[in-house]
């Protein structure tokens, strides 16, 4: 059965975890997969999530099944965060929400979901995108192509050049959107550039897919999530994928979501239900334990208080990451200005390192990052910055 199976080829950013581990040397800095890791090198466990866990611990809570589309409370939460508390397609009913298995179980729920739809559509990812995107929708049964994004020379978007593409493209063309913190690069539109790029989408038809995995990472829960309201208030038909994985440390517990945007009650009736059978289908009802405590948190005050602040907490602490990693760059004499990087917003930049200065940061100094140049910044702290910069201005000499 088994004798013609092929080895499939290692996830290139999961795939060096392994290497990483497995690294004997004491100074290691793993800067490859995008996780948050807090001054002490650590992932935190909020405060806000350790109460809400007490509580729900002591509560003694029995353990059914779940909703097909999950927590009813945690989905009007996560409507509330993407769109806003007054939001009016809320109040019309217009937004469906199913509880997810983290932001991939979105993308992946969405993905069927419209493969069932539209099944001819070509699906367009940004060049450079999140790898599981492209893997994501070709398994769903999409032909993906890219769309021009990241422009090295100026470490900005190549904007008419991405214009130019979403207006070559059918009318029911898929076009996965980085609502903020584009993953790998850093590199977000600018708010006028967005009103751009909805008036497109609307224009030519196109169906916009937007994955929003770092929100609160940015500038803040309600700046970052300005594209999904901009296409709200365009009243598209549009799909966001969210994710809780990062903005509440609970990567590991599966907490995201998806929601539709529809043109009436009635269609999000219909919707909801094709929703739940794709769900059914894959894994019948979502987990109980991450969905309780985010859905604790978002509908506590108190409670909601301290996640804030701690989301806080953790975007300030990258943003002075950033400015650090740029000023001891300088000061360690790199011949290149890093100045771009306080530009970055969220976990990641495109730091412009080639694949072999990459490959000789891991060899010579145990620093691992992705073989395209792109850096974890929230994996910098304030114990391993010295040897990073000094190791990066070594290697690009
Ligand atoms: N989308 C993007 C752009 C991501 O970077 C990630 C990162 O993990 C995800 C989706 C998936 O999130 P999750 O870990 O919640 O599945
Ligand atoms: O890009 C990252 O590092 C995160 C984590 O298949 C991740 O989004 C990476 C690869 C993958 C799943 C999650």
């Amino acid at each position: 059965l088994f004798s013609a199976v092929e080895l499939a080829p290692r996830d290139p950013i999961l795939g060096l975890n392994d290497a990483f581990n497995a690294d004997a040397r004491p100074s290691k800095v793993n800067l490859g997969v995008g996780v948050y890791t807090n001054d002490a090198g650590r992932i935190p466990l909020l405060r806000a999530v350790s109460e809400a866990e007490k509580a729900r611990v002591a509560a003694a809570t029995p353990r059914g099944y779940l909703p097909i589309e999950g927590i009813a409370a945690y989905d009007q939460a996560v409507q509330s965060m993407l769109f806003g508390n007054d939001s009016a397609l809320i109040k019309a009913h217009r937004i469906v929400t199913v509880q997810a298995l983290g932001g991939t179980g979105a993308l992946k729920i969405g993905a069927d979901f419209l493969k069932r739809l539209n099944p001819s559509a070509q699906v367009a990812i940004s060049d450079p995108s999140w790898e599981n995107h492209r893997a994501l929708f070709e398994g769903a049964g999409f032909a993906v192509v890219n769309y021009p994004y990241y422009e090295s020379a100026t470490h900005g978007v190549a904007f008419d050049a991405l214009i130019a593409a979403f207006e070559s493209y059918a009318r029911g063309t898929i076009v996965v959107l980085h609502a903020c913190c584009h993953n790998p690069t850093g590199v977000d539109l600018t708010t006028e550039q967005w009103r751009k790029v909805v008036e497109v989408v609307a224009a030519r038809g196109l169906v916009p897919f937007l994955d929003i995995a770092y929100q609160g990472f940015g500038d803040g829960i309600d700046a970052d999530a300005a594209a999904v309201r901009l296409f709200a208030d365009a009243g598209v038909s549009a799909f966001v994928s969210s994710s809780f994985s990062k903005s509440f440390s609970l990567y590991g517990e599966r907490v995201g979501a998806l929601s539709i945007v529809t043109q009436s009650a009635d269609e999000s009736k219909h919707v909801l239900s094709q929703l739940k059978r794709v769900i059914r289908t894959n894994y019948s009802t979502p987990p109980t334990h991450g969905g309780m405590i985010v859905s604790a948190i978002l509908n506590d005050s108190a409670l909601r208080a301290m996640w804030e602040e701690e989301l806080g907490e953790m975007r300030t602490r990258i943003r002075t990451m950033r400015t650090s990693l740029v000023e001891k760059l300088r000061a360690a004499g790199a011949r290149r200005d890093f100045g771009f990087v306080s530009a970055q917003r969220g976990m990641f930049s495109y730091s412009g390192l080639s694949a072999q200065q990459v490959d000789r940061l891991r060899e010579e100094f145990g620093i691992y990052a992705v073989g395209t140049g792109r850096i974890c910044v929230a994996a910098l702290n304030t114990r391993n910055i010295d040897a990073v910069a000094a190791a990066i201005a070594a290697v690009i000499d």
